[in-house]
């Protein structure tokens, strides 16, 4: 975690080389650029009404000024270098300096103008999903708007008509815009501060990307087979985990900009759903869930109760998803011995992936060769080793005595002393046969077969 200033570049140079002339660009809103891929600790309001932030996942909420009572953001479409974890780097279209963009927080009655500047090669627009504004804001380059060209700034006014969760993304050549990274997150706060009021407040997007081994670009008419499916443009072991003090109220807000549904499950803790892209759920229709599924462009707000401390995993549920690059036509090696075989096979074939003889658990173990600017299939080293995760996986950590506002990692969890699954002294147990199987109705006690240690 590091503080939003040591990211913040003032882009007056930047600005300079835009096409828009210095003397209209003089009068925008500066813009503001994160440099990295960390999460940025929210600070409070400066200016307008109260509201308690929320923290995005592996990204940040933008500033703005207030002038004439309307609050003014600058969003700046264009290139970006993104981290996606540590050791790989994708070359993606965003807002800001990131994909995705920087999230936008205002308040139920605000005026907002936010302009737009476009240093994409080709035009774009900025739909916001799920407002409420005129139609001409909508942001459907040809039906609401002319699409904006390259190198000009539009600019939207509304006014924050409905609290609630809600989204931003290109209208516009929208399949390869949105491949390449072009979204972020928007959050408009109830007017009273106090209502759905949450101790900790998470907002992350889900999308995918199909980056091949050793190359930067998405290949932008994949559909379904990506190979990188990630929160906020981040894999596991990159996404941070999200800390909750022990009894503290945590709210999860996750919008999906994939082009698959993603059931997304937290282990340890029920929760409610208590929010949709369509406004808040009345309490009475609220129902208990480990596992949420979040269809393509929507999004859910998850409310529960972090009473059980630990580090509790948090992901999707679709197993091919918690893997990072992985080609998806490979064999099933289960059972074929090729250890022998790999160097050679490396010699004719660069970027040869083998794949696991005993399952796959060995791809995570980084003894094979991989091709630069890719990361293992699944990785990440927990206290009591590998973790064989990749994708859509973190965690949620669960401590006695955070203080309010630390969001700091507070490392591995301490088990309590005789809490944690261990190995049994011996692998010969006995097993105790079902008593309508053993016929006269006397324990059978069956040896296992083989006597290898178990699993
Ligand atoms: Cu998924």
């Amino acid at each position: 975690m590091l503080n939003r200033r040591d990211f913040f570049r003032l882009g007056a140079a930047a600005v300079a080389a835009g096409t828009v002339s210095k003397v209209a660009m003089a009068a925008l809103p500066e813009i503001v650029s994160a440099e990295h891929a960390e999460t940025q600790a929210p600070p409070m309001p400066a200016n307008g009404r109260l509201y308690h932030p929320v923290v995005t996942l592996n990204g940040w909420s933008l500033p703005w000024r207030m002038r004439d009572g309307v609050k003014e953001f600058h969003l700046v479409a264009e290139p970006v270098v993104r981290e996606i974890a540590p050791g790989m780097q994708a070359h993606l279209w965003g807002y800001n300096g990131q994909s995705p963009g920087p999230t936008i927080e205002v308040v139920e009655g605000d005026r907002v103008r936010i302009y737009v500047t476009n240093r994409l090669p080709e035009a774009t627009s900025v739909h916001w999903h799920g407002q409420r504004l005129p139609n001409g804001m909508d942001g459907v380059s040809g039906l609401t708007q002319p699409a904006i060209p390259s190198g000009k700034t539009f600019v939207y006014e509304v006014e924050a008509k409905r609290a609630g969760t809600f989204m931003y993304h290109p209208h516009a050549d929208e399949m390869v815009q949105m491949a390449m990274g072009m979204m972020g997150f928007w959050v408009t706060h109830p007017r009273n501060s106090d209502f759905m009021r949450v101790d900790r407040d998470y907002v992350f997007l889900i999308n995918a990307y199909d980056i091949d081994p050793g190359s930067y670009t998405p290949k932008v008419a994949t559909m379904l087979e990506h190979n990188l499916w990630t929160f906020n443009s981040r894999v596991f072991p990159g996404i941070a985990p999200m800390v909750a003090g022990q009894n503290e109220r945590v709210r999860i807000r996750v919008g999906n900009l994939s082009m698959t549904n993603h059931p997304i499950h937290l282990h340890g803790h029920e929760f409610v759903i208590t929010g949709t892209d369509g406004g808040w759920v009345p309490p009475a229709a609220r129902w208990p869930e480990v596992t949420a599924d979040i269809a393509v462009g929507q999004m859910r707000a998850v409310e529960f109760i972090a009473d059980a401390p630990g580090d509790w995993a948090f992901h999707c549920h679709k197993s091919h998803h918690t893997m990072n690059a992985m080609g998806h036509q490979v064999p099933t090696m289960i059972g074929v011995e090729q250890q022998g075989l790999v160097d050679k096979i490396t010699q004719l074939l660069p970027n040869y992936m083998p794949m696991g003889e005993s399952g796959m658990a060995e791809m995570g173990e980084m003894s094979m060769p991989l091709p630069e600017n890719t990361l293992p299939m699944m990785s990440g080293k927990g206290q009591f080793g590998d973790m064989h995760m990749g994708g859509m996986f973190t965690t949620v950590k669960v401590r006695a005595g955070l203080k309010p506002g630390d969001y700091s990692d507070p490392g591995d969890y301490r088990h309590p002393p005789g809490s944690v699954a261990h190995e049994v002294g011996s692998s010969d147990a006995p097993v105790t046969r079902a008593p309508e199987d053993a016929g006269n109705g006397h324990e059978v006690h069956i040896r296992k077969p083989g006597g290898h240690e178990g699993h």
